[in-house]
């Protein structure tokens, strides 16, 4: 089989892990990476074992044997370096957010679509295994109509007021931080699941630390911080928010996301109520599904391939006990695209779970309702898209 040429431009935290993924599938060959400077390229290249390094994007754009590229760059490099792929015709699988804004993220959703290409946005929680089961669950009706949809998504590694990342800086991350950044997770999740979309929302925002000491250099997500000279930052966007939600099939819904809340690493949990049956299942216990029941005890449905359904079993790769990994959900999410890929991007080929741009930019218009309810004093607001 030959192989498929993948590239991929900004090499920070998450980078490694597409790498990784990708090299796990056997059937994609890693040619390049491209950087902001052709010294940082060529050091990450060294890095993960990559021959080919690119100072400039549009140069690992051109290359003939390039025929995907992965944009892992901060969000305000997503559209350019998203758009210029597409207008090269290639395959592009992006981080997300899609996009800085709802504006930005229609454009690449029309741009994708015109293209006829695969297009894909990196909504990786949707490759659990038992992510896919309680999906399965609630389409099946074994859950009864949905009345509740509840969770949250915590993390702590912005509680020191020495992290500064490029995600508070508006010009980079865009006016949102934790909405955009893991609330973006939560919400696809929940409207995957629940096979449901939201339609509108009640926000109250907050921004826990303002003030954030910059060393200069962006802080990596999940990596601690030394001393140095630093200097005062101004931050404006939310570190937490608490979110009242309705959906179209008329259950009601409340998530929480802050990400400076000691203790929480990367906590996030999706519960849905229905009338018969309740699921709960929490990443950080990621192979365990949990099922509530009135009439019958509770229990937690393991990660087995003998006790999922049949159409979950291209999500799990080890027999029960053996845990599987967040890694291994990426690499789930990344096999669906490639899948799609060698269909050439077809849109009747596509794998259902796999999240497109239809999904990333209906992710941007989620959160810009929700920073527009919070600035309107926290009032109900409809979702536009
Ligand atoms: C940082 O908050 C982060 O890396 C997110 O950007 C990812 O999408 C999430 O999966 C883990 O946390």
């Amino acid at each position: 089989m030959k192989k498929i040429g993948m590239g991929l431009v900004g090499p920070g935290f998450v980078a490694g892990h597409h790498i990784d993924a990708v090299r796990r599938l056997g059937d994609v060959d890693v040619v390049a990476i491209a950087g902001s400077s052709q010294q940082s390229a060529e050091k990450k290249a060294r890095e993960y074992k990559v021959d080919r390094a690119y100072g400039d994007y549009k140069a690992l754009i051109a290359d003939p044997d390039i025929q995907v590229i992965h944009n892992t760059t901060p969000n305000h490099l997503h559209l350019p370096v998203t758009l210029a792929v597409l207008q090269a015709g290639k395959h592009v699988i992006s981080d997300k957010p899609l996009a800085l804004n709802a504006e930005e993220g229609r454009k690449l959703r029309d741009a994708a679509v015109a293209a006829k290409v695969a297009h894909v946005v990196t909504f990786n929680y949707r490759g659990n295994p038992l992510v896919q089961q309680a999906r399965g669950m609630v389409a099946r009706g074994e859950t009864g109509p949905l009345s509740f949809v509840r969770g949250y998504y915590l993390q702590d590694w912005m509680s020191d007021p020495n992290v500064y990342s490029w995600r508070s800086d508006p010009a980079k991350g865009g006016a949102t931080s934790a909405l955009g950044d893991i609330g973006s997770h939560w919400c696809d999740l929940a409207e995957h699941v629940a096979g449901a979309k939201i339609v509108s929302v009640l926000a109250d925002l907050a921004t826990v630390i303002p003030v954030r000491y910059s060393s200069g250099a962006s802080a990596e997500a999940f990596v601690g911080t030394s001393g140095g000279n630093r200097q005062p930052m101004q931050v404006n966007a939310e570190d937490l928010a608490s979110v009242l939600l309705r959906f179209d099939n008329g259950a009601r819904g409340c998530f929480s996301v802050g990400q400076v809340l000691p203790g929480h690493k990367n906590d996030l949990e999706l519960e849905v109520n229905g009338r018969a049956l309740s699921l709960k299942w929490r990443q950080e216990e990621q192979n365990e599904l949990w099922i509530g029941r009135r009439d019958q005890p509770n229990l937690n449905l393991a990660k087995d391939p003998s006790l999922v359904c049949r159409d979950v079993l291209p999500y799990v790769h080890l027999p029960g006990g053996h845990q599987e990994s967040w890694a291994d959900a990426f690499r789930n999410l990344l096999r669906d695209a490639y899948q799609w890929i060698r269909e050439d991007g077809r849109p009747e080929a596509k794998p259902a779970p796999l999240p497109t741009f239809e999904d990333g930019y209906r992710s941007t218009c989620l959160v810009e309702t929700m920073l527009r309810s919070h600035a309107a004093g926290g009032r109900w607001e409809q979702v536009q898209q």
